[in-house]
């Protein structure tokens, strides 16, 4: 049975599932659901992920759902051994803790970011609001930037992950309209993730 991805592809956390698939050639089918496509609010959609957001990954009657974990158990389950997400404690160390900070520093200001440039009207934004969250998102990504001067990936010399888990927010930092900081390091690593096929063709669009 193949596996099933459900949520739309406008959403980062969506795109972080739809490109470790692609990256391991694994089949899976994509369901649209969510943003204007809807089915978040049923029984059956709560029943298998009662925070009611996506995505969703089915394997057989497993349901898996916080992007993060679903990267994670797709390499575990699908691609034991893989570069994605190798076993060895000390890169797998490395691996989730860019994952967690991606989750635990990262997703708050950029959204903000994101929400206010890209999906409120400018009459409507918070000015103080926008410029506190690039401030403090531009921070994060600062701690992206210095541990990309050392290496051509977040964690060594092959995309893992983390560089999923990231690259998708990267593509949005670096493509929105405002004054942002100078990072080179981040910019050159973005140039080597569009050299991914699933990311580039998929993903590395417009904005919206
Ligand atoms: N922490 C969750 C966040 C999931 C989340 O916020 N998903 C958003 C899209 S990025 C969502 O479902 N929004 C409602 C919608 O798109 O209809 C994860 O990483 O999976």
């Amino acid at each position: 049975m193949p596996l099933v991805l459900l949520g739309h592809l406008k959403s980062s956390n969506v795109m972080k599932a739809v490109w470790a698939l692609d990256e391991l050639g694994l089949a899976y089918e994509r369901k649209d659901i969510g943003n204007v496509w809807g089915g978040l609010n049923t029984p059956e959609y709560r029943a298998m992920n009662p925070t009611g957001l996506v995505p969703t990954l089915l394997d057989g009657d497993f349901a898996i759902w916080e992007s993060n974990a679903v990267i994670r158990y797709i390499c575990n389950a699908h691609a034991p051994g893989s570069q994605l997400y190798p076993s060895d404690p000390v890169q797998r160390g490395r691996i989730d803790q860019w994952l967690d900070c991606q989750q635990t520093q990262m997703a708050r200001p950029q959204a903000v970011v994101f929400l206010t440039l890209i999906r409120t009207p400018q009459d409507k934004r918070d000015p103080v609001a926008l410029a506190a969250a690039i401030k403090d998102a531009g921070k994060v990504w600062g701690w992206a930037d210095a541990e990309l001067a050392r290496r051509e990936f977040l964690c060594g010399e092959h995309l893992t992950l983390a560089d999923i888990a990231w690259g998708v927010h990267a593509h949005r930092w670096l493509n929105m309209d405002f004054d942002r900081p100078d990072l080179p390091n981040l910019s050159a690593w973005y140039l080597r993730l569009l050299r991914h096929e699933s990311f580039r063709t998929k993903w590395a669009g417009p904005i919206g």
